[in-house]
């Protein structure tokens, strides 16, 4: 039975950069629904019961029911990228990430600020609904990429460990932002909390 996780701010908290209504919309309905909603598909799948999430993302195609397996596609994914982006997010948030992940971030991109550039671009790229993340493998290395829907690095099961998740569907920003995609991820950056995808860099890196 998989749970959201419990934030740790208020719905309120990240004003005015993301609103109260849209938090609690995003977490109290979307991301509720999609919980609900993988539990239920797994209860018709018992020998996954004891599976991880990342398991069971990354080994999607040993669900033979393919009505099934979109469900869990779907609602699994819906379910594990809302945990890591409501988890990401801080009243105020931290400016930069620093130590060994800001080190990586200025090898492989050149400078914090065209890393950003990639991101937002990769976000602002995707063509509908879905995400834009930045990931990690095992050996600490940093890729930037985009996924329609609910989809996500772990699908592709490549080694790719999502460590930072921008949620691009209308639901995450119309209310307040409407058609401006672009302000909600600037505004979202400004509530990013690098201390946490910082500590997802190195879970990621010493798994
Ligand atoms: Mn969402």
């Amino acid at each position: 039975m998989f749970k959201q996780i419990e934030l740790n701010y208020n719905f309120n908290a990240l004003e005015p950069y993301i609103d109260e209504l849209t938090m609690i919309t995003h977490y109290s309905k979307h991301h509720a629904a999609y919980t609900n909603n993988l539990n239920g598909a797994l209860d018709k799948l018992p020998d996954l019961k004891d599976s991880s999430i990342e398991d069971i993302l990354g080994n999607l195609s040993d669900i033979s029911d393919e009505a099934l397996r979109t469900a869990v596609r779907n609602n699994g994914g819906g379910f594990y990228n809302h945990n890591l982006y409501f988890a990401t997010l801080k009243p105020g948030g931290s400016n930069k990430p620093t130590g060994e992940l800001a080190d990586r971030i200025d090898k492989e991109f050149g400078s914090f600020k065209s890393f950003k550039e990639k991101l937002t671009a990769a976000a602002l790229g995707r063509f509908g609904s879905g995400w834009a993340w930045l990931s990690a493998n095992k050996n600490g290395d940093l890729h930037v990429s985009c996924s329609p829907n609910q989809d996500n690095p772990l699908m592709d099961n490549n080694g790719w460990v999502p460590i930072l998740g921008i949620d691009v569907w209308e639901h995450a920003y119309y209310l307040k932002y409407k058609n401006l995609r672009g302000d909600y991820i600037g505004a979202f950056f400004e509530v990013l909390n690098w201390d946490e995808v910082t500590a997802n860099y190195h879970r990621v890196k010493s798994a």
